[in-house]
């Protein structure tokens, strides 16, 4: 196996041998190198083969399928690859698959180049999926899928590749764009919404990864059941819609960021439902009552098809009956609560608060401190950080690396909390919404107005999210915990002198750096 798609790949260059750092075995990584070879030669076909719109989900699928922390089990890796051959056969095509191992061996920048491409489609494809499961495609969108596999699939040089690295990027906003409105459409325009970390007594199903419509359907699926839900990890967000919010068995959060989870589900009496990543091989204390369902797959557990029929999960629950007393839990930092629901709706209702606060000179900067959260130690940086930013200041936050500092209270600005969450991590697209209306208000570039960049990245969809970010320009984004394995020296020197990216260094230096 080769594999270095993640932030905790091994030494920082590959996992290889007969396991990922992620639990992902040998054959389960050579299974979906042959998933994304097939896709590759799907695309071929449909460039002269018009694809339909199964194509066009299975494209979303098979993506899915190959992020980190979705899929670990090698049957249901076949099952999609012997699908991808399927509708490659069904639309006509000749062609054989594309090896993507020749990718792994190309020379260190055409690797570079087309693992951003192939990685940020991957983390893409999550997010258009999302958008699918309610309704929503875009030709645009689906178009590109196949338009960037078939690039890899080209024997191309950094001229032709690097512009389709950057229409990742510029469709990758589209589709985040596709997923707010239908995210908003269906459960309305997230409100700020206090969560209690307390679990309380009797039944419970936890509720992890980023599918709304999954939480919908089960909440629906529980109401009159007596058993509560609780978000966990990348669900958080979903307390701040009102559709959602609605529901008063929606109690609260259970634990904190994925990395955490072995420990947080260790003999938890309570089902667990993952919808999407990021799934840790479930330990013997908690195995038998994990659930998955839409792509997430591991050998062993009960998955949920697409008749969504959680009765599975509800019997669980109800069986390990919950904790006989209240549980009063809390974040990394000791806090009792956390708060969500500070989407672009709300922080762009409140702008001229924000804009005569910064003009008043209350508000000196703002900082995006957001992106994944990881198991590495060097990841204190982001609560240091946040930590020591000086009281003049507002952090926006997004994705499952907020769980750092999500539980400190550090006062509030203008009637404003200083830290404001602003979603899952496809939920950039509000942090990019405030930040052009904010330039707009004060008549100057995005790269001009007080505001920081402090991102974390792990997996695949930080690789779309940052290349949206550097296909709108904007510059001098500080990076971390690690750079990519994936990018090579003459590509990081690319991104440095154009975009000044920074790797992290210590929050006391960062910071001097950036309000200096
Ligand atoms: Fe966190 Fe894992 Fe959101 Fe990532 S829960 S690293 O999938 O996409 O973020
Ligand atoms: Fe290694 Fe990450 Fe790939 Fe897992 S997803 S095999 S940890 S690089």
């Amino acid at each position: 196996m080769f594999c270095f798609q993640c932030e905790q790949t091994m030494r920082g260059t590959g996992c290889t041998g007969c396991a990922g750092v992620c639990g992902k075995s040998a054959a389960a990584a050579d299974l979906q190198d042959e998933l994304t070879s097939a896709l590759i030669g799907l695309a071929r076909v449909c460039q002269t083969n018009a694809p339909t719109a199964q194509t066009h989900r299975l494209v979303l699928e098979a993506l899915f399928t190959t992020i980190t922390n979705v899929n670990f089990d090698e049957s249901t890796i076949q099952i999609m690859i012997d699908r991808v051959r399927a509708e490659k056969a069904a639309l006509g095509g000749q062609a054989g698959d594309y090896d993507v191992r020749q990718i792994w061996k190309a020379d260190e920048d055409i690797r570079s180049l087309k693992s951003l491409i192939l990685f940020g489609l991957r983390g893409m494809a999550a997010y258009a999926y999302h958008a699918l499961m309610l309704g929503r495609s875009s030709e645009e969108v689906d178009a590109f899928f196949l338009k960037g596999l078939a690039a890899l699939g080209e024997d191309w040089g950094m001229d032709e590749l690097l512009p389709i690295v950057m229409e990742t990027g510029k469709v990758n906003l589209t589709c985040m764009a596709l997923l707010d409105e239908a995210n908003t459409t269906a459960y309305g325009t997230p409100t700020p919404t206090t969560v209690p970390l307390t679990i309380e007594k009797g039944p419970f199903i936890i509720v992890t990864g980023h599918d709304l419509k999954d939480l919908e359907l089960l909440l629906k699926q529980t109401e009159g059941k007596g058993i509560n839900i609780y978000t966990h990890g990348e669900m958080l967000p979903a307390h701040g819609y009102p559709l959602l919010k609605k529901y008063g068995h929606l109690k609260g959060n259970f634990g904190t960021a994925w990395q955490n989870q072995q420990k947080e589900f260790d003999n938890v009496p309570g089902a667990i439902l993952f919808t999407t990543n990021c799934l840790m091989p479930p330990r013997s204390s908690y195995s038998d009552r994990v659930f998955t369902t839409e792509v997430v797959s591991y050998p062993g557990l009960v998955h949920i098809g697409e008749d969504k029929d959680f009765t599975p999960v509800i019997e669980k629950a109800l069986a390990l009956g919950g904790y006989s007393e209240e549980q009063h839990f809390t974040g990394i930092n000791g806090g009792t609560t956390v708060m969500t629901g500070f989407g672009h709706g709300t922080v762009l209702s409140v702008a001229d608060k924000v804009i005569d606060a910064v003009k008043g000179g209350a508000i000196k900067h703002f900082f995006l401190v957001g992106g994944c959260d990881g198991a590495r130690p060097g990841r204190n940086y982001y609560t240091d950080f946040v930590k020591q930013t000086p009281a003049d200041t507002v952090i926006l936050t997004l994705a499952c690396g907020k769980y750092r500092f999500n539980d400190l209270d550090l006062g509030t600005i203008g009637g404003l909390p200083r830290i404001m969450d602003m979603g899952q991590c496809n939920d950039a697209y509000s942090a990019i919404k405030v930040a052009v209306a904010l330039s707009e208000a004060f008549g100057c570039g995005v790269n001009d107005l007080p505001l920081t960049l402090v991102l974390s990245w792990y997996e695949q969809k930080a690789v779309c999210i940052l290349l949206t970010l550097l296909y709108l320009g904007l510059k001098n984004i500080y990076l971390g915990p690690t750079l990519p394995a994936f990018v090579s020296p003459n590509v990081l020197n690319f991104l440095v002198e154009n975009y000044n990216i920074t790797p992290i260094s210590t929050p006391e230096e960062d910071l001097k750096k950036i309000l200096g």
